[in-house]
């Protein structure tokens, strides 16, 4: 059982710790772009003090997760101690955190239906519709999924407010269902880069673990017959099936990846970009977006595979 007052928890956890330099929150800048091309909205952060970061954290050869700092530790024990809820170390954006868990995996493993329901119910807990206060849970697994940290981990981070996302507007009115056979998980025409996505029924009630569970392996099943379809051509993916999960209580998105950074400009991408939200940390690739939106498209797709939409998954071919 999550803690009802989660939300406090967390805002007070934060406040001290950015008060007590347990924590470095990244100064940034932000702007919302519309590519009119595709239609998908973009909110770029630009960061240019991460450009020195480096990237697998203050102590690359350590796993930070094994023994959290306590100052960062928001609850130890989460789904009956499965889990530890933390705050992440280097936010972008206030209150971001991270759930951890407690014994440790590899984040090339796929979430487990416990996973899946653990970062809904803390979705539950989080949103607040009467303050205009929206999150997003993310996985990002595997190397080329823009991943810096092994020990399985998802994180939880609150959207822009009033920003609509590419699967929001691929989802609304539309009812839930679970992919099968017949019927292809939903995915928008218009953008350039393949990504399946469920809606979630809007009844928190009716959201379990057997329905994220099936959702999930219904997703998972056509992200991975990517990596088969693309091994003539790209046999290095053999080895390296990266992809991202992003869900909020509206949907559930999987997107197969190829790659973390792209070629065409100076931009990497973790499973936020696939909902529009662009981390870029130098001027070059911030002016390059704001002479044409479109690049972030094309980007996007350098780092993903190319659209499927209305084709079956057996008649992928490439
Ligand atoms: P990963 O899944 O491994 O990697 P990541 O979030 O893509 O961040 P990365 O570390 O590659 O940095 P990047 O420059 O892309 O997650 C590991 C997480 O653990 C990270 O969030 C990291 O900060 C955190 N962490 C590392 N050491 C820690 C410790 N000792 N204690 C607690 N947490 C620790 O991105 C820089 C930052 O911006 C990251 O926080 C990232 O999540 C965030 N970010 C990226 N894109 C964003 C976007 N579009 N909007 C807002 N924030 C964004």
């Amino acid at each position: 059982m999550l803690p009802e007052n989660l939300s406090d928890l967390i805002s007070k956890k934060y406040s001290e710790a950015v008060e007590n330099k347990h924590l470095s929150f990244t100064d940034s800048t932000t702007k919302k772009f519309k590519d009119a091309k595709t239609g998908m909205g973009y909110v770029v952060t630009y960061a240019p003090s991460l450009a020195s970061k480096p990237e697998r954290g203050d102590q690359p050869g350590r796993n930070p997760f094994a023994d959290p700092e306590p100052e960062l530790t928001v609850l130890d024990n989460v789904a009956d101690g499965e889990y530890k809820l933390l705050l992440n170390k280097f936010p972008v954006v206030p209150e971001h955190t991270l759930l951890v868990t407690n014994e440790f995996k590899q984040q090339t493993s796929p979430l487990s239906p416990k996973d899946l329901m653990t970062a809904y119910n803390l979705l539950v807990k989080l949103d607040d519709e009467d303050e205009n206060k929206r999150n997003m849970v993310i996985y990002n697994s595997g190397p080329s999924s823009g991943s810096s940290q092994d020990h399985k981990h998802l994180q939880i981070l609150q959207l822009p407010q009033n920003f609509v996302t590419l699967q929001d507007k691929l989802c609304s009115g539309k009812d839930h269902f679970i992919p099968n056979f017949k019927t292809e998980p939903l995915q928008d025409d218009k953008v350039s880069f393949a990504h399946f996505v469920v809606p979630l029924p809007e009844e928190e009630d009716k959201v379990d673990e057997d329905l994220l569970a099936m959702s999930y392996i219904s997703l998972v099943q056509r992200t991975l017959t990517f990596f088969q379809d693309w091994l003539n051509e790209r046999p290095e993916l053999a080895d390296n099936k990266g992809y991202n999960v992003l869900l909020t209580k509206k949907w559930l998105c999987l997107v197969p990846r190829s790659s973390t950074k792209a070629r065409s400009m100076e931009v990497g991408f973790n499973s936020t970009g696939y909902a529009g939200l662009i981390l870029v940390k130098t001027q070059e690739a911030y002016d390059l977006i704001e002479q044409d939106p479109h690049r972030v498209d094309q980007a996007l797709l350098e780092c993903g595979f190319p659209n499927t939409a209305g084709k079956k998954s057996t008649e992928y071919n490439y």
